[in-house]
């Protein structure tokens, strides 16, 4: 395929106000994918095998707008993808890091993808010009949401969306698995990415414009004063604390027109 897709539109419209069905999704954006929310353009071969990472615990509503939106703009981004959503069983103490490290290992068994894109399940992309494929360096790509004014938070923030290669992954020991509750853990990868000697790269402010989804602090992702005093030490234990030691249990892989599903116990704390 080429390296700029011809079938790009630019500008999204985006709008959460509707609810959604998901047979109505299915019926809507379902018939170019196979099952597990795989694609790939059969008229062309695509240059990006991208595994496409949601960690995610009972956010039904935010997932469906996200898959409503983000399944067209992958198709004419002409990406041979699959969209791999990582629950977390239970009711312990969440972990965004750890489920994204799960998400990267289960989907590195069932494919050769090349790149990852670790997305939050509530922001959904703004401009289909925003490509969700990897770069010489890891990229972030949500650099323009709706809920900072569309302007970065702080300069080092990596926080949303991003894409890193399997070698970038792995050359980083992946993401901590030691953030639990809210916090911390993007920053935590932030300097990991610094510390291995890489840089950060970002798409412009137009192009990376995001709409985020409005919730509540959900339960049993409470805030925990112990992640950011962790970021001290993210130098010391980012080679212990990684994709290496990565322990986790998978309860269920269930294969939707639209995703995979993969439920798996990450041995929270209660
Ligand atoms: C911010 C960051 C996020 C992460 C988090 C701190 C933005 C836009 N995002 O998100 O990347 O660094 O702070 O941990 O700044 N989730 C569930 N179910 C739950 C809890 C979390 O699915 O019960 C998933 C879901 O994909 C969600 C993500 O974890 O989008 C981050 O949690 P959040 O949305 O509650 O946190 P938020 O918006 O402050
Ligand atoms: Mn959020």
């Amino acid at each position: 395929c080429p390296d700029n897709p011809s079938s790009l539109v630019g500008p999204l419209k985006v709008d959460f106000h509707r609810s959604r069905t998901w047979s109505n999704i299915r019926k809507e954006v379902g018939a170019p994918l196979q099952d597990g929310g795989r694609y790939m353009p059969r008229d062309c071969l695509s240059q990006h095998k991208v595994a496409i990472i949601i960690p995610y615990r009972n956010r039904h509503e935010h997932l469906k707008h996200l898959l409503f939106y983000l399944h067209p703009m992958l198709v004419r981004q002409q990406l041979d993808y699959g969209i791999y959503v990582i629950n977390q069983d239970g009711e312990g103490v969440f972990n965004r890091a750890k489920l994204m490290n799960v998400g990267f290992a289960e989907a590195a068994k069932e494919y050769d993808y090349e790149c990852f894109i670790f997305s939050d399940v509530d922001l959904v992309p703004m401009d289909d010009r925003n490509l969700y494929r990897c770069f010489e360096g890891p990229r972030h790509l949500s650099v323009a949401i709706d809920k900072f004014n569309f302007k970065l938070p702080y300069s080092s923030y990596f926080g949303g969306v991003s894409a890193l290669t399997k070698e970038q992954f792995l050359t980083i020991n992946g993401f901590p698995n030691t953030y639990w509750g809210w916090g911390g853990e993007d920053d935590d990868i932030y300097q990991r990415i610094i510390f291995h000697g890489m840089s950060i790269f970002r798409p412009d402010h137009i192009t990376g414009k995001y709409k985020m989804i409005q919730h509540q602090r959900d339960k049993h992702n409470e805030v925990n004063p112990k992640n950011s005093e962790k970021l001290t030490q993210t130098h010391l234990s980012m080679d212990k604390d990684g994709i290496k030691n990565l322990n986790y249990t998978v309860k269920e892989i269930a294969k939707d027109r639209l995703y995979t599903f993969i439920n798996v116990d990450i041995h929270a704390p209660v």
